[in-house]
């Protein structure tokens, strides 16, 4: 029976690449639930942040920036991962960068076009917008760019005006139960969490094209009481690449491994020991199986 009083809902936060969708998730949570780099199509999967109070349940659904262009598989499973999000979602938050309208948010309103929950625009990174008068008039020409039924503008990096999208947000849902329990903050089991932050420090120590040829997967989880013992297999699509990874005499690796463990132990709150091996396996991003193998929903 639904509780009369509770409510709980969808939000599908969209958006072109790198406008800051998974940092407001992770802000919004109050925990690291998806990765964050500086660089474009960090995000790959759909990842659901979990917030719960006294009668809301909110499912905040982080999704790969939608973008045109490459027409490889991952990308193409990717853009249909944020897309397929709308379908279900009770309120669609449009993230865009305060600083300047592009041709790829104009990508993505496209594909609001047929949407029919309300679509509340999020102009991010305010604190970048200089100087500051030039955010009044970027918010109405945005306004007039769709039937928007909100604009907030807000920088997710710095918590401000998260308060006031959060009241947006909790006054869009519908009465409805608690779908995860109370103490829920993600639909993602450990595994995914660990190779996600494994990948996050790769990213980031990574340059070109050798971070979006890279995949993650955990072989080995152990728990042994406040130590966690992890074997990971770092994936890269080309043979040459695993030496760029492993570095001169390993160094590379060791350093994102110390990065990663450090993140690891905090966001789970125990000692872990990590292992790393790098492994290729050619053009995995191009290959149904592959990508089926290591967690991506190809339909
Ligand atoms: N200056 C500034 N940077 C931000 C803000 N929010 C996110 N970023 C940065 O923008 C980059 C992309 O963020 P991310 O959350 O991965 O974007 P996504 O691809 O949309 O998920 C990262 O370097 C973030 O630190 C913000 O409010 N202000
Ligand atoms: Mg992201």
């Amino acid at each position: 029976m639904t509780n009369k009083l509770f409510h709980s809902g969808y939000v599908a936060i969209v958006g072109r690449p790198n406008t800051g969708k998974s940092t407001l998730v992770n802000a919004l949570v109050r925990e690291k639930i998806s990765i964050v780099t500086s660089k474009p199509q960090t995000t790959r999967h759909r990842i659901l942040g979990v917030l719960t109070g006294d009668d809301y349940q909110v499912m905040l659904v982080d999704t790969p920036g939608i973008h045109a262009g490459s027409r490889k598989l991952i990308n193409k499973t990717m853009n249909r991962a944020a897309v397929g999000s709308l379908t279900d979602a009770d309120l669609v938050l449009f993230m865009v960068e305060a600083t300047g309208w592009t041709k790829a948010d104009d990508y993505v309103l496209e594909r609001l076009g047929s949407v029919r929950c309300p679509c509340v625009l999020v102009p991010n990174k305010v604190d970048l917008v200089k100087p500051k008068s030039a955010l009044l008039p970027f918010l109405e020409s945005s306004s007039r760019r769709h039937d928007f039924a909100d604009i907030v503008p807000i920088s997710a990096a710095r918590e401000k005006n998260l308060d006031r999208l959060l009241e947006i947000v909790l006054s869009s849902l519908p009465k409805g139960d608690m779908l995860f329990p109370a103490d829920a903050r993600t639909d993602r089991n450990a595994e995914f969490r660990i190779a996600e932050i494994v990948r996050e420090k790769l990213m980031e120590a990574l340059y070109q094209e050798v971070p979006y040829g890279l995949a993650v997967e955990v072989a080995q989880l152990q728990n042994r009481g406040d130590l966690t013992l992890v074997e990971v297999t770092i994936w890269v699509d080309q043979e040459s690449h695993c030496g760029i990874v492993v570095g001169n005499g390993g160094a590379n690796l060791k350093r994102i491994g110390t990065a990663a463990r450090k993140d690891l132990e905090a966001v789970f709150n125990n000692r872990f020991h990590l292992q790393t091996r790098v492994k290729s396996r050619k053009n995995w991003s191009d290959n149904a199986r592959a990508l089926q193998q290591l967690g991506y929903e190809i339909r």
